[in-house]
């Protein structure tokens, strides 16, 4: 890791340009605390005054062999005392959850264990999911009387239907790996050492192709979410448009038409 680190819940490694964030509470399993919460929004700032060339691809991944995150932090929500407080918890965690998807770069989750509650919801809300053959996702708040509060419930839906969502949230029952690959929560199932390893060949592969059309095209998915279809296309056409402002968009098509490898300079 980054001799840089100036987290205490997470850490950062900023070594190359495939930043990677390890939540780093083993012992509560990486349960999602305010602290941790705080620290992952600091990346995030960290992310946003970052230049395309020193940052292009995050992975999230949790420390230990036993848990990615189990979850918001149980405690912490114990200790909520009303309508007004639990809002605040819950959009502090909705707001950092949906800037993974705001932010340029692509942000994969690298799911080395427990993926539950806030965690299976931080995974979701990441653009993908590389699982190891141990990983388990689950959404087990209605057994505490939650229900998903970042995000969860509509992000869920929009991966595996509605019906399939209904069914892991009010069985709050846990799924292996291979049947979140089977929803296409999953990109990749691969062995526990191998988590690691297999995101960053992932983020490899993206880390070459043109930076801006990569965030033109984060940016044009989104929308899939927010507006209907026609909008979507509306805005799809407007961020392809954009490209074309870029001397990146000339040199990729040039260098295919060339048949040499493109030198995408991030503008
Ligand atoms: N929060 C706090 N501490 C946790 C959490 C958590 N989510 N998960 C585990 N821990 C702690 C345990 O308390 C234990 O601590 P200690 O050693 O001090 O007792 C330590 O981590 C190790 O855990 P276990 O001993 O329980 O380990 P096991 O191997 O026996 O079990 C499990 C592993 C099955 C993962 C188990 O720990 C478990 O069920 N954890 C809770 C999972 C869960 O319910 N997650 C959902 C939490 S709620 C949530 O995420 C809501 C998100 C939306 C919030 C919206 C705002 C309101």
């Amino acid at each position: 890791m980054s001799a840089l680190n100036i987290y205490n819940t997470i850490k950062l490694d900023r070594q190359n340009n495939i930043w990677v964030l390890e939540i780093t509470r083993p012992e509560a399993l990486n349960a999602l605390s305010a602290d941790v919460l705080e620290e992952i929004g600091a990346v995030q700032k960290e992310i946003r005054r970052t230049d395309l060339k020193t940052c292009r691809a995050l992975i999230i991944t949790g420390a230990g062999l036993k848990a990615f995150v189990a979850g918001a932090d149980i405690k912490e929500i114990q200790k909520i005392s009303d309508y007004k407080e639990a809002q605040g918890f819950s959009e502090r965690g909705q707001n950092i959850f949906r800037e993974f998807e705001k932010l340029f770069v692509p942000v994969i989750a690298a799911v080395n264990g427990f993926a539950l509650g806030g965690g299976f919801e931080l995974a979701l809300a990441c653009d993908m999911i590389v699982a190891s053959e141990k990983a388990v996702f689950g959404l087990p708040e209605v057994g505490l009387g939650l229900i998903p509060g970042y995000g969860g419930t509509i992000r869920l839906a929009r991966v595996v239907g509605l019906n399939r969502a209904r069914e892991i949230i009010f069985t709050g029952q846990n799924y292996s790996a291979d049947e979140a690959f089977k929803m296409n929560l999953v990109s990749k199932v691969v062995a526990p050492d191998q988590v690691l390893v297999e995101s960053q060949k992932l983020a490899q592969k993206m880390i070459e192709k043109g930076p801006l059309a990569i965030a033109m095209a984060k940016k044009s998915i989104l929308k899939v979410y927010d507006q209907d279809g026609d909008s979507f296309l509306r805005n799809e056409a407007k961020n392809f448009s954009e490209l074309f402002k870029y001397n990146d968009t000339r040199e990729g098509l040039a260098a295919f038409l060339e048949k040499r490898k493109p030198n995408f300079q991030a503008q």
